[in-house]
């Protein structure tokens, strides 16, 4: 198979043994790290979330999946362009409470430290209570929040409605695969004091951030 067949099915399969080699076989032709993450990666996560969805595969193959995609941007990740400036500003960020999916997460974490932004990681499933309490003791610029569930979405109204109750106001980033544009602002917006911003992606993420310490 051609290597742009051949990448995404490490994905699909969940298999690693080749991955790296074709990982930098793909760079030395001149792909854009992120171009890889973006394109083929990401269109086996696609194809992954199809046939798990059609009942094709089971979690535990998901998860393998989850461990190649994982294993291919740590890999990607030293290649990601960076810039040095000193912290441009500070995100707090989390997948939200009863959601374990991490990936895209950990990526806007990897897309924002290597563009200035120091990230404070707080992992998976992360209640209201202890973001409030990151929140008061960090002080961050910014709130970053994950979640691909459905219940994830409604989680997120939620977490704004707690956060804003303790007296919590820094902008909150929103993204993840249940969300849309509209319900940030139709759904979360009004249970919140501060802006609330939805990234489609990692980048659109970066972007965001720039503007909002602009
Ligand atoms: Co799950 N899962 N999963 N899963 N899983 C989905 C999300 C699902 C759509 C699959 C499907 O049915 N087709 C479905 C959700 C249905 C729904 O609610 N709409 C689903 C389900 C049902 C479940 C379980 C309930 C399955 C079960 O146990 N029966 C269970 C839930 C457990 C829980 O959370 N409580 C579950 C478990 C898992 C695994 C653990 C096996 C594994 C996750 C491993 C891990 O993350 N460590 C997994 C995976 C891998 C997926 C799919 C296949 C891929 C997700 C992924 O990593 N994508 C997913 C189907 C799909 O999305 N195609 C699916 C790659 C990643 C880079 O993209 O995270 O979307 P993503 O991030 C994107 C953007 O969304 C955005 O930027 C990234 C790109 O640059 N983004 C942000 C994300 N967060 C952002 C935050 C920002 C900005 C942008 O600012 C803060």
């Amino acid at each position: 198979l051609p290597l742009d067949q051949r990448l995404p099915l490490y994905i699909i399969e969940g298999s690693k043994d080749g991955l790296s080699a074709d990982l930098d076989a793909a760079l030395a032709r001149g792909d854009k790290p992120l171009e890889i993450i973006n394109g083929p990666l990401m269109a086996g996560m696609a194809e992954v979330g199809r046939l798990f969805n059609d009942n094709q595969l089971i979690v535990a193959e998901v998860l393998q999946s989850a461990e190649a995609m994982k294993t291919a941007v740590s890999h990607l990740e030293p290649h990601l362009s960076k810039d040095e400036t000193s912290s441009k500003g500070k995100m707090l960020l989390a997948t939200v409470k009863g959601d374990v999916h991490d990936i895209g997460k950990n990526l806007v974490e990897i897309i924002l430290s290597n563009n200035g932004f120091e990230v404070i990681n707080l992992g998976i499933k992360v209640g209201p209570e202890e973001l409030i309490a990151a929140a008061k003791k960090e002080k961050p610029d910014f709130i970053g929040l994950s979640g691909l569930l459905v219940k994830s979405a409604l989680q997120m109204i939620v977490t704004a409605a707690d956060l804003k109750a303790a007296g919590i106001d820094a902008p909150l980033l929103v993204g993840g695969a249940a969300l849309s544009r509209a319900f940030a602002d139709n759904r979360i917006t009004p249970e919140y004091n501060g802006p609330v911003l939805y990234a489609k992606d990692a980048m659109a993420g970066l972007e965001l951030a720039n503007q909002l310490v602009d």
